[in-house]
């Protein structure tokens, strides 16, 4: 039995819950400046969010919702109009905008000082991962995380495996030393696709999603007097979620064996 060496943690919906307030609105932002009538409310947002990834959600956008429109370099104008909105969501991170969820900053110390190792598992950019590490976890947060994979380092996004395993390697550990929170069934898929042990945290856009293999699904990490739901697994009566809870549900919930992966 592997004992629990580290934990990989998603960022968007996972550390902060910035997909509507955050990214959204940053994306609307750089369609505006560059005069696109291109305008994601909250719902249509919703819906794209089934394609990881910033330039991969604007092409999708492009080939769904706009199949007319048309541009001689196609690639090259949703880099610079993604390039825009990362500068735009880093200011928003700059300016404290985008809070952490409850009992993230509590859990990220309590592992510290526990001697887990801590890594990102990300579809972000790399700039966004560390501006909201440094401007929302703490000035020195980049350096509590041993390994950062995030956005392009890999060509395959989640629900893909890459990043998982891009990690693991980077670690040097087997899945069953780690435990991965995610918040998306995209994500879920993809850390069990590398053998990952998961907790999902779901927020309100993936509140209704599948997440059959998770070995725990709770509405937040929860603080002491602030409680997490379980919607999924058993938390074996704690109320929030802390090393004691993760290193037993690291000996206790089966593996991730192979029909599982298949099974996603
Ligand atoms: C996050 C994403 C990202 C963000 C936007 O997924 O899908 O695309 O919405 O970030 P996950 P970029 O939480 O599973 O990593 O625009 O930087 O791609
Ligand atoms: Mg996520």
């Amino acid at each position: 039995m592997a004992e629990l060496q580290a934990l990989i943690f998603d960022v968007d919906g996972t550390l902060a819950d910035n997909e509507r307030d955050g990214h959204r609105v940053a994306f609307n932002e750089a369609f505006a400046a560059h005069g696109l009538d291109w305008r994601w409310s909250a719902d249509t947002y919703g819906q794209l969010l089934c394609i990881a990834g910033g330039k991969e959600r604007i092409r999708y956008y492009l080939q769904h919702y706009k199949p007319a429109f048309t541009h001689p370099q196609l690639d090259g104008f949703i880099a610079e109009l993604h390039a825009d909105k990362t500068r735009r969501y880093t200011d928003m991170l700059a300016q404290g905008q985008i809070p952490l969820r409850s009992g993230v900053r509590r859990l990220l110390d309590e592992a510290r000082s526990a001697g887990l190792r801590l890594a990102i598992a990300t579809t972000t950019s790399d700039s966004n991962v560390r501006a909201l590490l440094r401007h929302c976890v703490d000035e020195s947060a980049e350096s509590w995380f041993e390994v950062i994979g995030a956005g392009d380092v890999v060509s395959a996004k989640k629900p893909a495996s890459d990043i998982y395993h891009m990690v693991l390697q980077r670690l040097g550990l087997a899945p069953g030393q780690c435990l991965a929170f995610e918040d998306s069934r995209n994500g879920l898929r993809a850390a069990l696709g590398a053998g990952i042990r998961t907790v999902v945290t779901t927020c309100d856009y993936t509140r209704n999603e599948d997440f059959s293999g998770a070995c725990l699904v709770l509405d937040q990490l929860g603080e002491p007097g602030h409680p997490f739901q379980v919607l999924q697994g058993d938390a074996g009566g704690a109320h929030y979620v802390d090393v004691a809870l993760l290193e037993r549900l690291c000996r206790e919930c089966e593996e991730v064996d192979s029909d599982n992966r298949r099974a996603l």
